[in-house]
């Protein structure tokens, strides 16, 4: 088997890093030309503390390529992986362009991204190929080109949606099954779920609330329950969300609010990812995840203010 990550972010530098240390013949899809000449030679470095140098997992197992070669350079395999690691918005005409030039039917592809949209999108973009959705909640940074931080210990739920509850048998759960033990030589844990759209909505609902919230009012994720005022306006948004939830007929747990201040202090000192890109002047994911909201919304003939208000907010941030 060969796991091919495209994306040389926090995240894609985890996975190609961890499959190659686990013993599978990995291949990473960098952003650039002087990331993948980087990786090529000396391999990417995962710390477990940022403070300590962490160790370094290269060539023979991990092999680097621009992302511009997705497709071109491989030989033939039956058995093959390929993880999306990219922001929603590196999800360009172009690498889509690139994903059908590379991809073939039977083929799978695991998408990692927050949000919604992209899997109808890569569903008809690309016919014939098994589209994954992956929701993880690993925690990594990136450090550098070729070096990430892993920054807490998660656990990933694959699964492809519409599925209705039946898993699939055979040769894809034979397929599913040496991904898991491809990750699990390397100490990630990652499972097929065939509740994957209950948990995709679940974590929808999550970064809904804490990442338009924190990045407007630029606290960390823990700061959210610090205040009555905060709280209220949390659970405001969180009923908003669930009303569409219900309205689109998508079902909704009674532990969901729980869960989600659950999440607030699991990630208590943890600045979201959509606090950690308006910082840095950054075009967000709110298009996908409020906007997404507001999309399910329109469609089951709501209006979700709030989320259609903060989508305008943090879009004006940048
Ligand atoms: O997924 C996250 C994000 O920041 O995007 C949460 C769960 C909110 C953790 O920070």
């Amino acid at each position: 088997m060969r796991i091919e990550v495209i994306g040389g972010g926090a995240l894609g530098l985890l996975f190609a890093a961890r499959a190659a240390a686990g013993g599978t013949a990995t291949v990473l899809y960098a952003r650039t030309e002087e990331q993948a000449r980087l990786v090529s030679g000396s391999g990417i470095e995962v710390r477990n503390r940022e403070e300590e140098a962490g160790s370094r997992v290269g060539p023979p197992e991990l092999e680097a390529l621009p992302v511009r070669r997705f497709g071109l350079s491989c030989g033939e395999t039956s058995e093959r992986w390929v993880v999306l690691a990219v922001k929603q918005k590196d999800l360009d005409e172009s690498l889509v362009a690139r994903l059908r030039e590379g991809m073939r039917p039977g083929d799978r592809l695991l998408c990692l991204q927050n949000g919604t949209g992209h899997l109808e999108r890569l569903g008809e973009a690309l016919p014939g190929v098994l589209i994954y959705a992956g929701i993880t909640t690993e925690g990594a940074r990136r450090l550098g080109p070729d070096s990430v931080l892993h920054a807490g210990k998660g656990t990933t739920l694959i699964g492809i949606p519409d599925t209705k509850g039946e898993r699939p048998r055979g040769e894809q759960e034979a397929a599913e099954k040496k991904l898991e033990n491809a990750f699990a030589a390397a100490g990630l844990s990652l499972s097929a779920s065939n509740e994957i759209e209950t948990v995709m909505y679940r974590k929808l609902l999550i970064n809904a609330v804490i990442n338009p919230l924190t990045a407007i009012w630029r606290i960390e994720n823990g700061a959210l329950l610090d205040s009555e005022p905060r709280l209220a306006v949390m659970r405001a948004l969180f009923d908003e969300v669930t009303a569409v939830y219900s309205a689109a007929g998508i079902g909704v747990s009674d532990s969901w609010w729980e869960d989600l201040l659950g999440v607030c202090r699991a990630t208590a000192r943890n600045r979201s990812s959509m606090l950690e890109d308006v910082s840095r002047g950054r075009e967000t994911e709110a298009k996908w995840i409020s906007g997404g909201i507001a999309d399910l919304a329109r469609r089951a003939g709501l209006e979700a203010p709030m989320n259609r208000t903060l989508l305008g907010l943090i879009t004006g941030m940048n």
